[in-house]
């Protein structure tokens, strides 16, 4: 390989901070990690990206495809026995019961290239509806409501560094001072002008960035963002600092959208919430004074049965406010995964096609059947959402064998005893993965991808930009990726088509299926973004790209955004000795801990689960500091270190949900989901704490 630094980004978070990784002199050393300038993290990276290459070194990287025996122990195999395999038991379960029995569960982790083809695959080669993606569990009650409101999903509309200038900024459920550090910077101006408002029921790191009037932190209680927002339109209303002009001539709904938040007094609200009624009014008037204001939403919000109502809420008050559609003031949701924006728009979600196209849509089926080379009528229907597909695995007329690219689902669903049950009943599960993560473990077949800096490929930023990530050393010699094992898959199963292993041809197509869709990227390919352009989508052939969206309409074909009124409903409310619980994350850890538990800075300072509770709610229960707690309901018992703070709420409990088998805070969460958006309630749970 290359003994050339190579330019490229880090393989965690939607911030997708630019780094350099500078092979070392010793070829068997990991490449060194140095920040690189970019508008996002302006050189800086955070914990995990300074120590991501050592993951490229460790030697408990999967190396050979492995099969599992008959005493549950992983043999190595050859890539020819297990993909001949995998197609044999493929095609006999199709021919057998139907196409819809073989499903693909999908990430918003994989490249660009690697999710469009993984969609393109399960459409195609296998013929089935029945694909999605982890995404699911992260962005959609987010895209649901954006797409309601103004026709596209972009997660943040707007360039990053426009935040800098704002003077008030109302994040809600959303923990960036850990999530993505370098974030911050961003955040410094309008800290510096007093404006930073974070809505959190517990003093999070971004909550403290509030203290010394660099703004102000309201603790709901969990779930009840969608009534403070409700108190604060009514202020706004009550208060005459709608933007009429705004209202009428950009948007549709504002009436109904005004009657629905008539009785959300301040003081009713406050009952609610716990939010006081001063507070609510003054966040009202600091967002309608502001010259500049933003309002941006997180899991934290996001992640309930009512996630898309309440980004919906967020986005009425962005618009009443008339804070979209222009520059200088916004409303976005801050996109988790590496690629959870990219990978949501080329063809892994069960309903859509590349372009973020309506896979119901006759003319969206009839353009991307062209570029695929099939019959439109051969592209199956929509599918089932995640939680759903994961359910219906062995079950009666469901899935009975899976492909999982991307995703640890036995740490990262909800309800995870029932999903590990689930998975147990297939007749295959085949895992791609580089590490044996606890999904894979459960696998029949697991087969050795490849890790970020050992492959070419582009990712979608949380600002729809797209960016290269560049190969920076040579992969292990029989690990493979992802577009040659979906290729070997295709030929195995007579697949029509063209099925690249070029990267950048893979792209080039995915531009042409995109063209014309919502999220458009005909105009771009690798050697264009080689050239460094700044490339918002939508990016159409011949155009510069979007930076912003929305300044002249909105993509509903009357060009106007639309108030949607919603109704709160409440989460169920803790009984007695019961505590609510919400689940997150913590800075040194990703995810379901793949790759962050390999990591011995990364892990040494918390190797265990914890649980956040408030010193009175410790006392009542008779748990101290560092002493052994059981948190359990009807789901599940986990078992975690305590760590008392003051800056939780008495009536809350905090899991992170980064640690797997009996340490897994996804025994307690519900696989309850958002009837728009199939988001699972994970960020509230009803559960009594006790000592261990
Ligand atoms: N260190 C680290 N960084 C990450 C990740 C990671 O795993 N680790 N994952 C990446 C991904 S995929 C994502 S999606 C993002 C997520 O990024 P965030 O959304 O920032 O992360 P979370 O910790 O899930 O939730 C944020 C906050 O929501 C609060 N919260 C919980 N319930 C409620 C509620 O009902 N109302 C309100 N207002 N707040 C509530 C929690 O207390 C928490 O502080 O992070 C990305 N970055
Ligand atoms: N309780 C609770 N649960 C949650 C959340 C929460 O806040 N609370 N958050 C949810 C959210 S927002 C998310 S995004 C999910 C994330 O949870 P997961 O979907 O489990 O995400 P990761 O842990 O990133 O899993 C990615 C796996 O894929 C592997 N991998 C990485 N890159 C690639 C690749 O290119 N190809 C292949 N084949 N494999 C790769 C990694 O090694 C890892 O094993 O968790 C959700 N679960
Ligand atoms: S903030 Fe996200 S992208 Fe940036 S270094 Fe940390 S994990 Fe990587
Ligand atoms: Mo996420």
């Amino acid at each position: 390989m290359t003994s050339r630094p190579a330019d490229t980004h880090c393989p965690y978070c939607a911030l997708q901070c630019a780094m350099t990784l500078t092979p070392g002199t010793d070829a068997a050393a990991p490449p060194t990690v140095t920040g690189r300038e970019f508008p996002t993290n302006r050189g800086g990276l955070c914990k995990k990206g300074w120590t991501s290459a050592e993951l490229l070194g460790r030697g408990d990287r999967l190396t050979a495809p492995l099969v599992k025996l008959a005493d549950g122990s992983f043999a190595e195999a050859s890539w020819d026995e297990v993909l001949d395999r995998i197609a044999r038991e493929v095609t006999r379960i199709r021919n057998e019961v139907g196409a819809d029995a073989v499903g693909v569960f999908g990430g918003g982790g994989l490249t660009n290239e690697k999710a469009y083809q993984l969609g393109k695959f399960a459409r195609v080669a296998l013929g089935t509806s029945r694909i999605d993606y982890n995404g699911r569990f992260c962005m959609s009650s987010a895209a649901a409501a954006a797409t309601r409101a103004f026709g596209l999903d972009r997660g943040l509309p707007f360039p990053l560094d426009d935040l800098d200038a704002a003077d008030a900024v109302l994040m809600l459920g959303s923990n960036v001072g850990d999530t993505m550090p370098p974030f911050v910077q961003h955040l410094q101006g309008v800290r510096a002008r007093g404006g930073l408002i974070v809505v959190d029921p517990r003093r999070s790191t971004t909550a403290q960035l509030t203290a010394n009037g660099s703004g102000l932190h309201a603790q709901p209680a969990p779930g009840t963002d969608m009534a403070l927002l409700l108190g604060i339109s009514h202020v706004v209303i009550a208060d005459d600092l709608c933007d009429d002009g705004f209202l009428s001539a950009r948007t549709t709904g504002s009436d109904a959208v005004r009657r629905s938040v008539a009785a959300w007094w301040p003081e009713r609200t406050e009952q609610v919430t716990g939010v006081p009624a001063r507070v609510i009014r003054d966040i009202a008037h600091r967002l309608a004074g502001a010259r500049s204001a933003y309002i941006l939403t997180g899991r934290g919000v996001e992640q309930h049965v009512d996630g898309t109502d309440t980004a919906t809420a967020a986005i009425n008050l962005a618009l009443l406010l008339g804070l979209v559609g222009r520059e200088g003031a916004g409303y976005g949701t801050l996109t988790g995964q590496g690629n959870g924006q990219g990978g949501r728009e080329h063809g892994q979600k069960c309903d859509q096609l590349p372009g973020s196209r309506k896979i119901t849509d006759p003319d969206a089926r009839a353009h991307v059947a062209a570029v695929w080379g099939v019959d439109p009528a051969a592209i199956p229907g929509p599918g089932i959402p995640a939680v759903e597909l994961l359910a219906s695995c062995g079950a009666a007329g469901g899935i009975r064998a899976l492909l999982i690219h991307g995703s640890n689902v036995v740490v990262s669903a909800p309800d995870v005893s029932r999903v590990r049950e689930s998975l147990s009943l297939l007749d295959l599960l085949v895992v791609s993965d580089f590490f044996l993560s606890e999904t894979a473990q459960l696998a029949d077949i697991v087969l050795p991808v490849l890790q970020w800096a050992e492959e070419e490929g582009t990712m979608t930023n949380l600002e729809g930009r797209v960016i290269r990530r560049r190969q920076a050393v040579a992969p292990p010699p029989l690990a493979r990726s992802e577009l040659w094992i979906l290729r070997e898959l295709a030929a195995r199963l007579d697949a029509p088509g063209v099925w690249s292993l070029d990267p950048a041809d893979v792209f080039d197509e995915l531009a042409r299926a995109s063209a014309g869709g919502l999220s458009d990227y005909s105009g771009l390919s690798h050697a264009l973004l080689d050239t460094g352009v700044a490339a918002h989508w939508p990016f159409p052939h011949g155009s510069a790209g979007t930076p912003r969206v929305f300044l002249d309409r909105f993509a509903h074909d009357d060009g106007r955004a639309r108030l949607v009124p919603v109704r709160p409903r409440g989460p169920a409310a803790p009984h007695g000795s019961e505590v609510n619980l919400v689940t997150g994350r913590i800075l040194e850890h990703y995810q379901s801990g793949t790759q962050t538990r390999r990591v011995a800075e990364l892990n040494d300072p918390n190797p265990r689960l914890t649980v956040q509770l408030h010193p009175v709610t410790a006392r009542d229960r008779g748990i101290v500091e560092g002493g052994r707690v059981r948190v359990a309901n009807g789901r599940g018992v986990v078992e975690a270190e305590a760590r008392l703070t003051p800056g939780i709420r008495p009536d809350t409990v905090f899991l992170p949900f980064h640690y797997a088998g009996d340490e897994s805070a996804n025994l307690l969460t519900s696989d309850a989901t958002d009837p728009r958006s199939a988001m699972p309630e994970f960020k509230h749970a009803v559960v009594t704490v006790t000592p261990a």
